[in-house]
């Protein structure tokens, strides 16, 4: 059809790709899952199913696209996937690489559905957001999760107390949120002290999301699974560490302790 009058349509298609030689990285968000976690009753402020669920749609990304996706990290209704600087994938255009991988994570979300719930059938079809961000360097790359993490730290910290108050405590929701007005962390963990809640032995998934790495099994190919990703593997994955055992796994590093959260967070579920 190269030769008909309507070829020239074609050239309508801008090229998009993306700088060679430099980090992708695609984070992917549930659409309105204020309102999804509320229809399917998602335990509050965190149901380890459900951000299992994610974990397990990540994974069948990261496997689909075999090594292309180096380490990823999830939190909330959100996942970055973070490609190797030589990816090749889609000629690193950056509408199909986006788009084929919003797509990969939402039917494998929707797929595996009914084994993380399966006594909670699916009220409608969840729809996911993605975007991709060029980033050119592994200093930068390293403060996009370190900020990703903080995002999650300082959430969970805020949702966590919110979430006290009403439950245990008996405020509504509006006088939780009064209450954790102005509050810095060192308050809310007091507050949560109150409530026979160490912080610090919540669950790493809850405090510091999911982080999943990608290694090549050098002497066999093969693949496993196992729960790891200190701040050093972590590094690794992002440098394209050439290390021989799979790994994927909850838990990371500590960067995110040591930051300060100020009253202006206003995340809640
Ligand atoms: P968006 O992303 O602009 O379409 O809007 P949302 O509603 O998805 O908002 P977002 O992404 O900023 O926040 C994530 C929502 O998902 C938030 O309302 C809480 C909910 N959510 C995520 N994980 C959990 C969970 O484990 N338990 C509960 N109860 N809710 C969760
Ligand atoms: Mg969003
Ligand atoms: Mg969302
Ligand atoms: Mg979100």
């Amino acid at each position: 059809m190269a030769g008909t009058k309507f070829a020239y349509v074609r050239n309508f298609e801008l090229p998009d790709a993306v700088l060679p030689s430099t980090y992708m990285v695609v984070r992917i968000d549930g659409k309105g899952f204020h309102k999804f976690s509320k229809a399917h009753a998602f335990a509050k402020p965190n149901d380890p199913l459900a951000l299992e669920l994610m974990n397990e749609a990540a994974r069948h990304v990261m496997a689909q696209l075999k090594g292309q996706v180096t380490m990823a990290f999830g939190e909330s209704d959100e996942y970055s996937f973070l490609l190797r600087r030589d990816a090749t994938l889609y000629s690193r255009r950056t509408s199909k690489i986006t788009t084929h991988i919003v797509s990969l994570f939402t039917s494998a979300y929707v797929f595996s559905w009914s084994r993380f719930f399966p006594t909670t059938p699916l009220q409608y079809p969840p729809t996911f957001d993605g975007r991709l961000v060029v980033y050119p360097s592994t200093e930068i790359v390293r403060d996009y999760f370190k900020w990703r993490q903080a995002d999650t730290h300082i959430n969970n910290l805020y949702n966590t107390t919110f979430w006290a108050l009403v439950l245990q405590g008996g405020q509504t929701e509006s006088e939780a949120t009064e209450t954790l007005r102005g509050t810095f962390s060192r308050d809310k963990h007091e507050i949560l002290w109150r409530f026979g809640i160490n912080y610090d032995r919540l669950e790493a998934m809850f405090r510091k999301g999911t982080t999943l790495v990608w290694y090549r099994s050098v002497v066999e190919g093969s693949r496993t699974s196992t729960s790891s990703a200190s701040a050093g593997t972590k590094a690794d994955a992002i440098e394209g560490s050439r290390t021989s055992t799979s790994t994927t796994g909850s838990g990371t590093g500590t960067e995110a302790d040591a930051i300060e959260e100020t009253s202006s967070s206003t995340a809640r579920q």
